[in-house]
Order: C-alpha cells, then sequence, then structure tokens
C-alpha cells in the first residue's frame, strides 16, 4: 500500500525556479516513479499549454518521439513512446524528458498536463490548482512559474522571520529559495533593520559560528535552503518591534552570471519559531 507521501513523490514535475516570459526555456520533466501498482513506465505525453510554441525535442535513445504541433484551435503535444519493454524506465529509476519551446509573453503560472503510461495503467497529471486552502491535488499538472523580464527569475517560498523580544539586538530570516537560472544572492535590505546580511553558520574547532558571506549561490533548478543553522538572513539594529504575528518585507538582491541585477521583494510573516516546529534551537551571536 502506498502512503500519500509515496503517491506525491510519484509526481511528474519540472524543476523548481521560475523561467522568463518569451524565452527559450529547457522543460525537463522529472519521473520518479512509475504509476501505481505498475512496474515501468512507458509512455510519456505532454500537452503543451497555449502560447508555449515548441522548438525541438532532443532524441531519447531506445524512445521513439511523436510531435504534435497544434494548430489555432488545438494546442501541440509530445510524445514519447519506450521502443520495447526492456527500454521502458523501470518504477525504481527516475529520469527527465526534455522538450525546448518559446514561452508565451505574458507572465503566470504555466502549466502542462503530463499522461503517464505504464505496463499497467496510467496516471494523468492533469490537475490544476482550485485556489482552496489546504489543497493537496492528488495528479497535480507540472507547474512553471513564468515571470516578467527583468523581475527576478527565483522564487521565494517558506519565507519567514523569527520574532525579537523588545531589546534584542538581531534576528534571523529564512526561506527557500529556487532559482531559474544560476543566480547569486547578493543582498538584502528591510526597513526593519540598519543592517541586514547574508550569514553561513560554520563549525570553527568545536563551536558554532556565524558570519557574513559576499553572496550565496543558487544553482539552476534547484532549491536552496536558509533554515536555522544553516544559511540565513540577519536582520541587525532593528528599528521596530519584530513581533510574531507582523509581517517584515524583505527585498532580496540578485545577479546572475553576466553580472545582471534583480531584486525580489517578500513579505516575511514574523512567527515565533519555523512552521512545524523544527529548529527551535536559538539564533545568537
Ligand atoms: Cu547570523
Amino acid at each position: 500500500m502506498l502512503s500519500g507521501a509515496a503517491i506525491s513523490f510519484a509526481h511528474v514535475v519540472l524543476p523548481p525556479g521560475p523561467a522568463v516570459a518569451g524565452s527559450t526555456y529547457e522543460a525537463a520533466f522529472k519521473v520518479g516513479h512509475a504509476c501505481k501498482d505498475a512496474r515501468s513506465t512507458t509512455g510519456l505525453t505532454v500537452r503543451l499549454p497555449k502560447g508555449f510554441v515548441l522548438q525541438d525535442v532532443p532524441a531519447r535513445a531506445g524512445w521513439k518521439v511523436d510531435i504534435d504541433r497544434g494548430g489555432a484551435s488545438a494546442n501541440g503535444a509530445v510524445r514519447w513512446t519506450a521502443d520495447s519493454p526492456a527500454q521502458a524506465l523501470a518504477g525504481d529509476q527516475k529520469s527527465e524528458f526534455v522538450l525546448r519551446g518559446t514561452l508565451p509573453s505574458a507572465p503566470g503560472p504555466l502549466y502542462f498536463a503530463v499522461l503517464q503510461t505504464c505496463d499497467v495503467g496510467s496516471a494523468d497529471w492533469a490537475q490544476l490548482p482550485t485556489g482552496a486552502a489546504g489543497e493537496k491535488l492528488p495528479f497535480p499538472a507540472a507547474r512553471l512559474n513564468v515571470v516578467a523580464p527583468g523581475s527576478a527569475p527565483v522564487d521565494a517560498s517558506g519565507v519567514w522571520v523569527r520574532a525579537a523580544v523588545p531589546g534584542q539586538s538581531g534576528t534571523g530570516g529564512f526561506m527557500t529559495l529556487a532559482a531559474g537560472v544560476p543566480l547569486r544572492l547578493v543582498g538584502v535590505a528591510t526597513p526593519a533593520a540598519g543592517v541586514a546580511e547574508v550569514h553561513e553558520m560554520k563549525m570553527e574547532g568545536d563551536t558554532m559560528k556565524m558570519r557574513a558571506v559576499p553572496s550565496l549561490a543558487l544553482p539552476a533548478g534547484q532549491a536552496v535552503e536558509l533554515k536555522p543553522g544553516g544559511y540565513h538572513l540577519m536582520l541587525m539594529d532593528l528599528k521596530q518591534p519584530i513581533a510574531a504575528g507582523g509581517v517584515i518585507p524583505l527585498t532580496l538582491s540578485f545577479e546572475d552570471a553576466k553580472g545582471a541585477k534583480s531584486t525580489l521583494l517578500v513579505q516575511a510573516p514574523v512567527q515565533a519559531a519555523p512552521a512545524g516546529g523544527a529548529g527551535a534551537e536559538g539564533h545568537k551571536h
């Protein structure tokens, strides 16, 4: 029997991190598991969303590719089929199915519905969020966040700032960052603090020390966690009470490989501890 966690692990997803509207995007659909009760994945059909213009599909050894470029009234699709059962993707193997295309010029979430066919049965990853609070879709479509040109191609999730008692000199800010292209987090600013820095925690001998770092690398398509005990944002010379229930604006600054700068404004809820209660150890200098 599969637990809920095991089922969610089997989702067909795109790597985390956004892409820029109008740009060429390499979509790498990650398949981590065969369909329920199946031994292998034998086919994958990606329905291209409206506004996404397919460029090409790299050849895949042992698999046949069928391309339907769509038309005025129908969206296109890309279908991979294993040449033989021996070429099928075993249930315990992970793989990526890659296609390239041009993204629509309008920002916003883009959903790719993906039909996974297996030696036994199929799974249609095609559900779209309805916006209901706490919603957990069993078969969500693969999602890509498309951002406007000029904005930072990075998603921030799970953002929070630790509550500070009156008189406390500093506190920490935490989040998960996922960049769509290689980026560096090079700074943070907030009206709530006179000084805001990117910090790392490091063992020096047998003591844990923290210090400012000039930047933090964010590899493309990878989630980087800023968390208690690890990398974090350090807010010092606090200008206002940082009390649980409040919200602190944080402006994050990024630089790409060519040195182009961008910023992202996030609203960080103030909490006494991380949601979920883990990592409750203190944050002291
Ligand atoms: Cu620190």
